[in-house]
C-alpha cells in the first residue's frame, strides 16, 4: 500500500470540479485519508514548488496556486502514487488523453486543474508538508472485493 498527495488546484476548485474529482478517484478504489480545502499561503506555497524554483514559469506557478482556495486529498491504495498520475494524465491538458482529469478538463500546461505526487520520496515529503498532524487511519470494507 502507499498514500499519495493530491490537490485540485484553484482552477480546479473555481471550475467547480471537486466533487468530480473525488469521484474518479473513489471509484478507482483509492481510500480517501485526508482531505483539507485551505488558501496555500506564500511560504506552503514555495515549499510544495521548491524543486521548480528555478524554472521560468515558477513565479505564475506560486501566484497561481496562492490565488485562491485548493482541495489537498491524501489517497490510499496498492501502487496509489502511480494510479492516481495514471488518473491525472500528463501535465499539458491538450496532450492528456479523454478519460484523464487532465484530458477531459484542461486546456493549458500551467491551469492544469490537478497535482499529484510524481514517487515515493516527493509523496512523503508532501504529505509531511499538507497533512502534519498526519491521515486517518480507516479499512473501507469494500478493499476485500478491490483486492484479490
Ligand atoms: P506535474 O504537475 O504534471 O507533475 P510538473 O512538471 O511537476 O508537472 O510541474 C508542476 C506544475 O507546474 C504543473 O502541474 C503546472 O501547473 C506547472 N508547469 C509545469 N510546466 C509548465 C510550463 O511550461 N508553463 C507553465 N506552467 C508549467
Ligand atoms: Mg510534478
Amino acid at each position: 500500500m502507499q498514500t499519495t498527495f493530491v490537490m485540485v488546484k484553484p482552477d480546479g476548485v473555481q471550475r467547480g470540479l471537486v466533487g468530480d474529482i473525488i469521484k474518479r478517484f473513489e471509484n478507482k478504489g483509492l481510500r480517501l485519508v485526508g482531505l483539507r480545502q485551505l488558501t496555500p499561503s506564500l511560504e506552503l506555497a514555495e515549499k510544495h514548488y521548491a524543486v521548480h524554483s528555478e524554472r521560468p514559469f515558477y513565479p505564475g506557478l506560486i501566484q497561481f496556486i496562492t490565488s485562491g482556495p485548493v482541495v489537498a486529498m491524501a489517497w490510499t491504495g496498492v501502487e496509489a502514487i502511480s494510479v492516481a498520475r495514471n488518473i491525472i494524465g500528463p501535465t499539458n491538458g491538450r496532450e492528456a488523453a479523454p478519460g484523464t482529469i487532465r484530458g477531459d478538463f484542461a486546456m493549458d500546461i500551467g491551469h492544469n486543474i490537478i497535482h499529484g505526487s510524481d514517487g515515493e520520496d516527493t509523496a512523503e515529503f508532501e504529505l509531511g508538508l499538507w497533512f502534519p498532524e498526519g491521515v486517518v487511519e480507516w479499512i473501507r470494507d469494500a478493499e476485500s472485493q478491490i483486492y484479490e
